[in-house]
């Protein structure tokens, strides 16, 4: 129902002779919930598009950081209040073992998704995680997927396979729907942000230090930041051939 405030009617209604005489407490009372329905509800704005551009000191952009924007517990400044929902995957997500990658090599999920690890190789594989966040170890034969994860908590899990030392993946499961991978410009964008503190988390592969933490004000007047982060450059690794024998 909309209600409409016609403050002519209003009167009318109060003074109708043909009502049952009202106390003035009833009289006050219909006043105050009227007031209250008048009272618009707090709301925040949003921002259409916020931007972040990831950087390291220098200002070379960095691709490839997982960037989250989380409701922030800490700030006592206006926080918006009602979070986003997560929205979950109906079907699982897929990582391929591929020429002997984990194809794509970082895939970022809510928590509730699943994920399923098919091997689209020749070769076996034989992928684990020992990352708090999921714990695993099976092995992958040709062509299958034989289990489906289900990954119900937040947190970076790290793939390896126990064949093949040079494969490394990861999953980054997140409680927040503003997340997002850098894209070669360093830059993520989100849709539709309300104005208000977060709690901004980088994760980047080589960083040095861990995840990068700060406290930000997301706001229209404010709507391209930038994120600087530390990382190592990325390390050597030795990727051989594919042999005879299939490795
Ligand atoms: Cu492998």
């Amino acid at each position: 129902m909309v209600f409409r405030f016609v403050p002519e009617e209003f009167l009318r209604w109060l003074q109708s002779s043909q009502r049952a005489p009202r106390t003035g407490v009833q009289v006050l009372a219909t006043i105050v919930v009227i007031a209250a329905a008048l009272v618009p509800p707090t709301t925040f704005a949003a921002v259409p598009q916020f931007r972040l551009v990831v950087s390291d000191a220098r200002g070379v952009a960095i691709p490839d950081a997982v960037v989250m924007l989380r409701v922030s517990e800490i700030s006592g400044k206006t926080t918006p209040t009602s979070r986003p929902r997560l929205a979950v995957p109906a079907t699982p997500v897929v990582i391929q073992q591929l020429d002997r990658e984990f194809v794509p090599r970082i895939t970022v999920v809510p928590v509730g998704a699943r994920v399923s690890l098919p091997n689209n190789d020749a070769v076996p594989h034989s992928v684990y995680s020992f990352s708090p966040a999921k714990q695993f170890e099976f092995d992958v034969y040709v062509g299958s997927s034989p289990q489906v994860l289900m990954l119900d908590k937040s947190g970076i899990i790290t793939l390896g396979c126990n064949i093949h030392d040079w494969m490394v993946g990861y999953i980054v499961v997140v409680d927040t729907p503003f997340a997002q991978t850098s894209d070669a410009r360093g830059t993520v964008s989100f849709a539709n942000v309300p104005e208000g503190d977060y709690e901004l988390r980088v994760w980047h592969s080589q960083q040095r230090a861990g995840e990068h933490v700060a406290q930000i004000s997301v706001a229209e007047a404010a709507r391209s930041q930038a994120v600087v982060i530390d990382i190592a450059p990325p390390r050597a690794r030795y990727k051989p051939p594919l042999t005879l024998k299939r490795y």
